[in-house]
């Protein structure tokens, strides 16, 4: 059995051309717009052309499935709002070469998948949390994105054909970009991923007194971004006996209202999210976040208002599989790979609620990923594929 370079290549390129932007390769995907949609009818076609049987589910995550029992293949093909060409994208097209290769060879059986909003436009792998079972549709449907928009309104566009039942699985494997500095740096080719790290995210509200900016001394303001100001320049002073060099905290997006230059803003929503492989940290990290807000808060006679914590466990990879991608490793690069945890967040990370899984990463050039300039080198993409391909062989066997 061999898989077709060539022929990976030019449809990674094909999925790029949905939303394809920005400088480099560049796309803009995000879930439910419009270029998601049409990457997945494209993708559904790919899929019925490898012989594989398509369900579409509730939140719009696309099956191809192969009969009996199998081994799902995949990951997600929706981006950041700015996002690069590889990031999920990569974990599916893989997945759809070795599929298709398999079916042509008469076996392993090979399902794919690629989940819907595994960027979190509403949350933290949001299509993947909802069919492991780790967030319930009618919660999910609650939750909205920066816009105010529902996912319940957002997933409308969805054309449903079924559920997916979890059970016909032996295991999962997502292939991805690493999206760090870590093999770039050490010029390895693989990384096999040992764990995945945990998450928290939560929205923060400050509400103070929206007024005149030329008439409102500054000693009786109540000045919404200068409370975030506040809050965050605080922090990091707040986190330094309990963090350790891996964890990382970010506030990424702040809705400033009204956002006007000659107006003292009233209200400040913003995002904080901290990620960190052991759980005890996460949550000593959200009773500080939580205890210095309503400081901040009090000492301005403002309110504050946290929205609903989302938040993902840190999960070991599953043994077996792990074991047959490092042999997969050793025999595609000849020693030119290592073990490693993933600092980013993965849909691999709810499916081990359901199955044993695991994760073969390739070097992000520079380490840059939710950016437009993510890429890596041809000939690694395409070891990973052959990683893939190998471990997929050699459990089947
Ligand atoms: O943010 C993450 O780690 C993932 O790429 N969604
Ligand atoms: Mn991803
Ligand atoms: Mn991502």
């Amino acid at each position: 059995m061999l898989v077709n370079a060539e022929r990976f290549l030019a449809d990674l390129h094909t999925l790029r051309s949905f939303g394809a932007s920005g400088v480099g390769k560049g796309v803009v995907r995000p879930a439910y717009s419009q270029p998601d949609m049409a990457a997945r009818d494209w993708l559904a076609q790919q899929m019925l052309d490898a012989g594989l049987r398509v369900v579409v589910d509730p939140m719009g995550n696309l099956f191809g499935l192969a009969e009996g029992p199998s081994l799902l293949l995949g990951s997600h093909s929706d981006s950041q709002p700015e996002g690069g060409w590889l990031d999920g994208a990569l974990g599916v097209i893989a997945a759809l070469e070795v599929a298709r290769t398999c079916r042509a060879a008469g076996g392993p059986a090979v399902s794919i998948v690629s989940f819907q909003d595994e960027e979190g436009r509403f949350g933290v792998t949001t299509g993947s949390a909802v069919w492991s079972g780790h967030l319930a549709l009618k919660e999910a449907d609650l939750l909205c994105d920066h816009e105010g928009i529902s996912l319940a309104d957002a997933r409308r566009v969805v054309n449903v054909t079924g559920e997916v039942d979890a059970n016909q699985f032996t295991g999962f494997i997502e292939m991805h970009i690493e999206q760090g500095p870590v093999l770039d740096a050490a010029n390895k080719q693989i990384g096999v991923v040992s764990d995945i790290v945990g998450i928290r995210d939560v929205k923060i509200t400050f509400e103070g007194q929206q007024n005149h900016a030329g008439t409102t001394p500054m000693h009786v303001r109540k000045d919404a971004f200068q409370a975030v100001s506040a809050f965050n320049h605080a922090l990091e002073q707040r986190f330094s006996n309990v963090v350790t060099p891996s964890t990382v905290w970010t506030i990424g997006h702040i809705n400033l209202h009204p956002n006007a230059s000659s107006i003292v803003p009233g209200r400040a929503v913003f995002s904080m999210q901290w990620r960190d492989g052991d759980t005890h940290r996460l949550e000593q990290m959200e009773r500080i976040i939580r205890t210095l807000a309503n400081e901040v808060a009090d000492d301005r006679g403002m309110q504050v208002t946290f929205g609903p914590l989302l938040g993902l466990e840190p999960v070991a990879m599953d043994g077996k599989l792990r074991a047959a991608l490092e042999g997969a490793a050793e025999a595609v690069t000849l020693g030119n790979w290592r073990v490693m945890p993933s600092g980013a967040l993965h849909d691999a990370t709810n499916v081990s609620r359901l199955m044993p899984v695991a994760m073969v990463f390739v070097p992000s050039i520079n380490g840059i990923s939710h950016a437009f300039e993510e890429d890596t080198a041809e000939v690694d993409l395409v070891a990973g594929l052959k990683v893939l391909e190998a471990a997929v062989q050699s459990l089947g066997s």
